[in-house]
């Protein structure tokens, strides 16, 4: 039995989405953003950056997304999510993962607070640079998809095809969001019509980007 800490659409969203595509057994636990749940010594004993996911693991806390995709898919094998050990596919999985995490990901969360690097004075260059950052992620990722695709990992689905999803997701308020790059929309399309997708939306309450 996993435990998720969520806020929605945040991201926690590929956790929560894995959770359920997998059919894991797990229960969600939402953190009111708005009360700054987060920042509270109860959940900031959980992960102390005060920021969503959190899973609880065998009962003991974890976190960071991408290390939750990857954990999620390496300890159920059955759903096959995690490319075999020294495959070419495994080496795309672990390049895009990490490529996520590392550069889109910080990207992103410059866009959505861009106060936070340097302070309210520099937010519009912040978030000029972010953009930057993300459309140039989208190029290289659009890029990689078309000469190896469909998927992230090449010709078959993993985990990577999710965390790629909720980036695409967060972009849809951008001047220029990733369905304007062919090869990423077609994933996402793949990817949207999984059931589990919908109901992932139904759980987190959300209704747009369906
Ligand atoms: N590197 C972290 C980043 C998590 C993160 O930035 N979460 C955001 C939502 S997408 C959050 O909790 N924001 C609330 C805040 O920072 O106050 C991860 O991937 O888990």
């Amino acid at each position: 039995m996993y435990t998720l800490y969520y806020m929605p659409g945040a991201a926690s969203f590929v956790v929560h989405w894995l959770l359920i595509d997998s059919g894991l057994p797990h229960e969600i636990k939402r953190i009111d953003g708005e009360a700054r749940e987060h920042k509270q010594p109860a959940y900031l004993a959980l992960n102390p950056n005060g920021v969503v996911p959190t899973l609880l693991v065998d009962g003991e806390p974890v976190y960071e997304s991408a290390a939750l995709v990857l954990l999620l898919a390496a300890r159920h094998p059955a759903a096959t999510l995690a490319p075999a050990a020294g495959t070419r596919a495994q080496a795309m999985y672990l390049q895009w993962m990490f490529h996520f995490a590392n550069t889109l990901q910080p990207a992103f969360r410059n866009w959505f607070y861009p106060d936070e690097a340097a302070g309210p004075a520099h937010a519009e260059v912040v978030k000029e640079r972010a953009q930057q950052i993300i459309e140039r992620g989208w190029d290289r990722l659009d890029a990689h998809l078309a000469a190896h695709g469909p998927w992230v990992a090449g010709t078959a689905l993993s985990a990577a095809d999710f965390m790629a999803v909720m980036l695409a997701r967060w972009s849809r308020n951008m001047p220029r969001t990733a369905l304007e790059w062919p090869a990423i929309a077609r994933l996402v399309t793949a990817m949207k019509a999984r059931p589990s997708f919908a109901e992932l939306n139904r759980r987190e309450g959300l209704t747009e980007w369906l």
